[in-house]
Formats: structure tokens, sequence, C-alpha cells
């Protein structure tokens, strides 16, 4: 398989899942101002909507929507945590947070990385994204994670949203997101990726 992915977008969200799962893999970095690839190529030619992520199969399909990404490699994964099998109720409730992150929150964000947006706006944006989040703060407060005891897709999801949160708005209003997002970056999956991406800060020996 092979993730395209930018980082920090919302492509590191399966990115994590599949060190979570341990699925072999290659990522390659996909350029989202010029829209190609390292070796040149356009990224339009894997997948012609230019968004990450686009999962490459084995068999040669291209796999976008990074919803429908994180529930295949979740029905892929050997171990049932992170998407209860079809027949668990369970299963609805995963699909439920990964759906509410993709349209309520992870849209949103995007109008505030947009530069045509206006200040006005993106104001009236985050007043709605505040909302939203406190929900998801509250939600956490019964943790670690968003479904209790185990890491499931959307925390990988929320890993990348809290991200930007933290970027955009800050995460004083809510602790329980701040707590996630630490407790997210002593995973050695989400290390490993943000290493990966360029994006891991290491602490200076000594
Ligand atoms: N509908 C897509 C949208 C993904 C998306 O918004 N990706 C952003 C990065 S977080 C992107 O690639 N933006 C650049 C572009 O669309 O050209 C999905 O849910 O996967």
């Amino acid at each position: 398989m092979i993730l395209y992915y930018s980082p920090g977008a919302c492509s590191q969200a399966p990115h994590i899942i599949l060190h979570e799962t341990g699925f072999d893999h290659d990522a390659k970095r996909v350029d989202l101002k010029s829209h190609t690839l390292e070796d040149g190529r356009s990224y339009y030619e894997v997948n012609p909507k230019g968004a990450v992520p686009a999962l490459q199969l084995d068999s040669g399909e291209v796999l976008t929507e990074n919803a429908v990404v994180l529930q295949y490699l979740g029905d892929r994964a050997s171990f049932a945590e992170v998407l209860p099998p079809l027949g668990e109720f369970r299963r609805y409730r995963v699909l439920e947070m990964v759906n509410f992150i993709t349209t309520e929150l992870h849209k949103r964000f995007g109008f505030l990385f947009n530069p045509n947006a206006t200040e006005e706006f993106k104001q009236f944006i985050i007043t709605d994204l505040k909302k939203k989040l406190d929900y998801i703060d509250e939600r956490l407060g019964h943790g670690p994670f968003l479904m209790g005891e185990d890491l499931t897709l959307p925390d990988a999801y929320l890993f990348v949203i809290v991200g930007w949160a933290e970027k955009m708005i800050g995460l004083d209003q809510w602790p329980n997101l701040r707590a996630f997002r630490e407790r997210m970056m002593q995973r050695p999956s989400v290390r490993h990726v943000l290493r990966f991406e360029g994006l891991l800060q290491e602490e200076p020996a000594g």
C-alpha cells in the first residue's frame, strides 16, 4: 500500500493508523501548493481531486476520502480495537465519531486555512467550532480515548484536528483536548509518524 500524505495534513490520521495496525506500507509526500510528488509527477494523476489522503492499494486501486480510507484500514486490521466488526453496535459509534470529525470539525478548519477567507468569516467559523470542541472535550473527560479505554479510528483523526486547534485557536479552554494530545504524543506510532513527516521536535540530549 502507498499512502499519499502531506506533513501535518489530515492524511496524518491514516498514517498513524497504518502504524498502529502494523500494515506494511510506503508513504509518498505530496506538495499541496503545486500538487506534485517528489519525483515531479502531477499528484492529479493519483487523485484527480488533488486532496490527500489517497491510499493506493496493491491492486492499483486508489481509495480517497479520509473517513473511508480509515474505515478500509480498520476493516483490514487483524485486531478489532480500531474498528469493531460488522454486527457489533460499537462499530457504528466509532464511525459516528469519524463522521462527526470529518464533516463538523475538519471541514470548518479548512476555512481557517483558506487565504481568501476574511477575518470576519474566520471568527464566525471559530465561534461555531468552539461549540463542537466543547462537546469533544466533554466526551474525552471519560477517556483516555474517545471510545473509552481503546484507541479507535477517530482518535488518530482527532489528534490531527487538535493540533490544528492548538495553532489556530489555542487549547486553554479545553484541558481534556490538551491532555489527549499530550497522551497521543507519547505513542510510538504517533512519534514515528511525526518524525517521518518532519514535525517532531526532539528533546535535546543531556
Ligand atoms: N474530502 C477530502 C478532503 C481532504 C482534505 O481536505 N485534504 C486537504 C488537506 S487536510 C488537502 O489535500 N487540501 C489540498 C487540496 O484539496 O488541494 C477527504 O475528506 O479526504
